[in-house]
């Protein structure tokens, strides 16, 4: 053992978590609670401060009392640099480049260089960042080949893809099965042993790396697809004037039917970005990109029935209400409610009723977000003499609202239900509410 090949000094198996974001710092405080002895690496200086002195940065509970309980701790280390680890999970972020229409492997690069020096004969190294099919053997595997001593034969290496669900990291990270595929059955089964020990859900094991990198990627582009056909259906429905959720619900009654839920648009670190993935080395992408631009194309169709409902944008004021990409959750990653919102900010040619130039006075509501770049208004503020209302994220505090109340506080009628979180009442308390 040289002077940094660290066990623990207790036997315990030594994981190295290589990048503290959203998937490895929950998932380095998962081994870190079951009985392993965790390296949290990440090159941010900062961001290992932060985590010190603040704990995590995350806003869901249970997630937080699960990492604050072990950082710090000697089973959660927190370094800047790789250390000799048996196990070595690589959960650093993949971007998709669009000028190259690639995915962007800078970091999973980056952090393979860095285990290369680290790693000894029989250590596994295990990629959950997703990527494109192939990437694990070949971009990982030459890295590290490349940047070490080792030949591929001497160490395992396997891909498992993550499963990280914002709120409900936890139970998901826990409960969900994983998959499994390694560069050869020795690495598999190595990777494999390390997932039974802490999930409770089953361990699938893939034929190779890159079966089970696709299979990451096809589970993602199928719920993109998904929701852009009810996103497509919500729009025909309407064409004909047909309310769309009630009928799909009605829709749903057959056993082998299940539409799910149309909406502003899908956002997030994953939907957006991993069908993309895909068209890397494929011409058979059609549908799969179609479905793409349905999804992204939802912001100017809930524009659009704004515009509709209000005649013009110009002197009005619009409260939207969400601006995480999803219920529930701070995150607003890829957000359609921020392009939403930006779309609104950047309306071109409004003329005021003096002939002069004119614009919309947009006015975000989200009680979960606190970080984000655009102001922020509370409710009164943004929902108080408004001509429109926009939900355009369903958390639970909107539900809660009561329509005879909204009705009082707003200066007009329109409302925008994007997410179905109104119902015939709504229409009762005398609101022209337009759903989706
Ligand atoms: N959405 C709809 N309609 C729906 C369902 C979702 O418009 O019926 C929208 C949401 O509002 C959101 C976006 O889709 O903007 C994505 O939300 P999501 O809850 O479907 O998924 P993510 O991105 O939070 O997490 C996904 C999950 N993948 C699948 O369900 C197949 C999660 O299990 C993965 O772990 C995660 O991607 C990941 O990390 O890959």
């Amino acid at each position: 053992m040289t002077s940094d090949a660290v066990d623990g000094g207790d036997g315990k198996t030594t994981v190295s978590v290589h990048g503290l974001g959203y998937v490895g710092l929950p998932t380095a405080a998962l081994f870190a609670n079951n009985g392993f002895t965790v390296y949290g690496i990440d090159t941010q200086a900062e961001k290992l401060e932060r985590l010190r002195t603040d704990g995590a940065d995350f806003r869901e509970a249970d997630l937080n009392d699960y990492v604050d309980r072990v950082v710090g701790t000697d089973a959660l280390r927190l370094r800047e640099r790789p250390i000799e680890s048996e196990y070595h999970l690589i959960c650093v972020p993949t971007p998709f480049d669009h000028d190259r229409d690639a995915a962007d492997l800078s970091y999973v690069r980056a952090a393979a260089e860095g285990i290369a020096p680290k790693l000894r004969p029989g250590d596994t190294v295990v990629v959950e960042s997703t990527v494109p099919p192939g990437t694990t053997a070949n971009v990982v595997g030459e890295t590290l080949e490349r940047n070490g001593d080792l030949l591929r034969e001497t160490f395992n290496l396997a891909f498992c893809p993550e499963t990280v669900l914002p709120g409900s990291i936890l139970e998901e990270l826990r409960g969900n099965d994983r998959i499994v595929g390694g560069i050869d059955d020795e690495a598999t089964a190595a990777a494999r042993d390390l997932f039974v020990g802490v999930v409770n859900g089953d361990v699938h094991t893939a034929p190779d790396a890159a079966t089970a990198e696709f299979a990451k990627l096809a589970q993602n582009t199928h719920r993109d697809a998904n929701i852009a056909i009810a996103n497509e259906l919500a729009k025909v429905a309407r064409d004909h004037g047909v309310v769309p959720r009630p009928a799909f619900e009605l829709a749903n009654e057959h056993p082998r039917v299940d539409l799910l839920h149309p909406g502003p648009g899908v956002g997030g670190h994953c939907l957006p970005v991993d069908p993309l993935y895909l068209g890397q080395h494929s011409d058979h992408v059609a549908l799969i990109e179609h479905a793409r631009a349905i999804n992204d194309g939802m912001v100017d169709y809930v524009r659009d029935l704004l515009e509709d409902g209000l005649g013009s944008l110009a002197e009005k004021r619009v409260a939207v209400f969400g601006l995480a990409y999803k219920g529930n959750v701070a995150d607003t990653r890829n957000s359609p409610a921020k392009r939403f919102v930006e779309a609104l900010d950047e309306t071109p040619e409004l003329v005021a009723t003096d002939g002069g130039e004119a614009s919309v006075d947009v006015r975000v509501h989200d009680p979960h977000v606190s970080d984000a770049d655009m102001a922020l208004y509370d409710e009164s503020a943004a929902l108080d003499g408004a001509d429109a209302l926009v939900f355009m994220t369903d958390h639970d505090e909107f539900t809660d609202l009561d329509p005879e109340t909204v009705a009082e506080r707003m200066a007009g009628d329109v409302v925008i239900d994007a997410r179905g979180l109104t119902d015939e009442c709504w229409h009762e308390a005398e609101l022209d509410v337009r759903w989706l």
